[in-house]
């Protein structure tokens, strides 16, 4: 029989173990399971930088747990980057490892770790948890774990300006099947520009406190990372394997108007080429800054703007602390519908929403609903994102529904199918069936012509969220 996981070449004593689903590097449902992890990136190079070799595996690049109990044997030391989504994953990894290396040791770090402290100490296979950031503390941590206590507080760097480039080939290889599209070290398109795409984060934090995310009161703040060095870095990556689109990771990209600025000045007249790009702003700023947002898509490429606008409904607005309002959002609307048709009266490929939408938020009405769906079908180039609401642990109102028992995400599932339900007392029915286009004549009342002939079937842009 054919065996496409034959062990990987032992190296070292000390194991990066990359997370996610099984089979997400085999046969990926979808192209944001492929997406790589810039934390392990990040902290891998600084390893390798200070001299500790580390092997990597990654759970998305077998199919089966048996896979992984051959090929972590030997192994000394396992290092985990933990979010909430891939707690389940770790916790059983971080299981097999201890049954094979009875003497190993697992050092985890990441966002699970920061949000969900109590959940991760429950896990008797955690030796060493690492809170917040690891770049300063991660070489003594794995020089001598024996040296810290069980729960660590991590150390940052001030500056994103501190941080070395990734060495990108420390990523984890996709299987060779999808070798042929997966432009390994860098990342393979996804509809958003041509590939190979180049992922990047040239900002860390996002300021505002929506209560489904508000990463500010869990991620310590740091500097931006220059422009200059985000445009050597495209081009050194441009030069080595070929860039064919960019995607800009912030949580935040459209803030700091003075960087902004910078990069309108610079990218078009530095990077090899303008290469087009996806990043993250909010409506409100396009309304209070549009001429910088008009710059940015007309002269940077910005060609893919994601947008949390959530909902379409003020109540909800409020409810979320979005600090949007609908106007703000029909205002984003309305002038990349303007842009999009000027580009394509000049024969130029429109900019696009990546629109984020949530339904099934705690409180929604079925009028809040329509008003949400009627505002996406007046988005004339849109890319619809939508999910169903989920209660994260570090968002405020993920910590308060956890706390009332109403989240149905629980430690053993943080896992967020697109038709997951997520909250007790939702009617996700009523869901399914709006998204089907059951509603659609309630939705297109009072709609423009362009907007109502639209399809009201949207069952294909719920995303795993
Ligand atoms: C890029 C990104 C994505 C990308 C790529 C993800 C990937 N493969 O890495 C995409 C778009 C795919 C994505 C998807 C999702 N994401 Co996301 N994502 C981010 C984002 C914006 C940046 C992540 C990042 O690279 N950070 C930079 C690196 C350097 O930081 P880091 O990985 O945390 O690592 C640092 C520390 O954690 C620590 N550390 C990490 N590992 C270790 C290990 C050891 C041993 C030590 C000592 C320290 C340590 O040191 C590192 C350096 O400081 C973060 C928000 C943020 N600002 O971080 C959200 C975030 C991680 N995502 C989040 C969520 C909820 C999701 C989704 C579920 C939501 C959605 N909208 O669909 C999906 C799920 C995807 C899935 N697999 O199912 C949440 C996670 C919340 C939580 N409680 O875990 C975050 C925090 C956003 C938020 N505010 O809600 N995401
Ligand atoms: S949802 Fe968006 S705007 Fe709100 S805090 Fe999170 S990243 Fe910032």
């Amino acid at each position: 029989m054919f065996k496409f996981w034959s062990k990987p070449t032992k190296t070292s004593n000390i194991l990066w173990l990359d997370l996610g689903d099984l089979g997400d590097l085999v046969h990926p449902n979808g192209p944001h399971e492929q997406w790589q992890d810039h934390g392990l990136g990040l902290l891998r190079t600084i390893l390798h930088q200070n001299g500790i070799q580390t092997d990597l595996l990654s759970t998305r690049a077998i199919t089966s747990w048996d896979q992984l109990r051959k090929q972590i044997q030997g192994y000394e030391i396992l290092l985990m980057n933990v979010r909430s989504y891939t707690f389940p994953v770790a916790r059983k990894s971080a299981q097999i490892f201890k049954e094979v290396n009875p003497n190993g040791m697992v050092l985890a770090g990441g966002m699970h770790a920061t949000v969900a402290v109590d959940e991760m100490e429950a896990v008797p296979y955690f030796d060493r948890i690492c809170q917040g950031p690891g770049e300063n503390i991660i070489v003594d941590l794995v020089k001598d774990p024996h040296a810290f206590p069980r729960v660590i507080m991590g150390v940052g760097a001030k500056s994103m300006a501190e941080w070395p480039m990734i060495d990108r080939t420390l990523w984890p290889k996709p299987h060779r099947r999808l070798r042929k599209k997966f432009p390994w070290p860098l990342e393979p398109e996804c509809g958003w520009g041509p590939g190979p795409v180049a992922t990047i984060l040239t900002s860390r934090v996002c300021p505002w406190q929506c209560v489904f995310c508000n990463e500010s009161s869990y991620i310590p703040n740091m500097g931006r990372k220059p422009v200059d060095m985000v445009i050597e870095e495209l081009n050194y990556l441009d030069n080595k394997y070929g860039v064919g689109s960019v995607v800009i990771h912030d949580s935040m990209f459209f803030q700091h108007p003075k960087w902004l600025e910078e990069w309108i000045d610079k990218y078009p007249r530095k990077a090899n080429k303008v290469w087009p790009y996806w990043a993250a702003g909010r409506s409100d700023t396009v309304r209070q800054w549009p001429d910088l947002f008009e710059a940015l898509v007309r002269e940077t490429n910005w060609n893919t703007i994601s947008i949390g606008f959530e909902s379409g409904s003020d109540r909800i607005l409020r409810l979320l602390n979005k600090e949007c309002t609908e106007e703000d959002n029909n205002f984003a609307i309305e002038l990349v519908n303007r842009l999009g048709e000027e580009f394509e009266r000049e024969g130029r490929q429109p900019p696009k929403f990546w629109a984020n939408i949530m339904l099934g938020i705690p409180g929604e009405t079925r009028e809040d609903a329509f008003k949400t769906m009627r505002m996406l079908k007046t988005m004339k180039y849109v890319f619809p994102s939508i999910s169903y609401y989920a209660p994260y642990p570090g968002s405020a109102l993920g910590y308060q529904l956890i706390a009332e028992g109403k989240s149905l995400m629980s430690k053993d599932n943080y896992h967020r199918f697109p038709d997951d339900e997520k909250v007790k007392g939702v009617d996700y029915q009523f869901y399914r069936e709006l998204l089907a286009g059951k509603y659609d004549d309630e939705i297109n009342r009072g709609l423009a012509d362009y907007a109502r002939k639209k399809s009201g079937d949207y069952r294909e842009a719920l995303v795993k969220a």
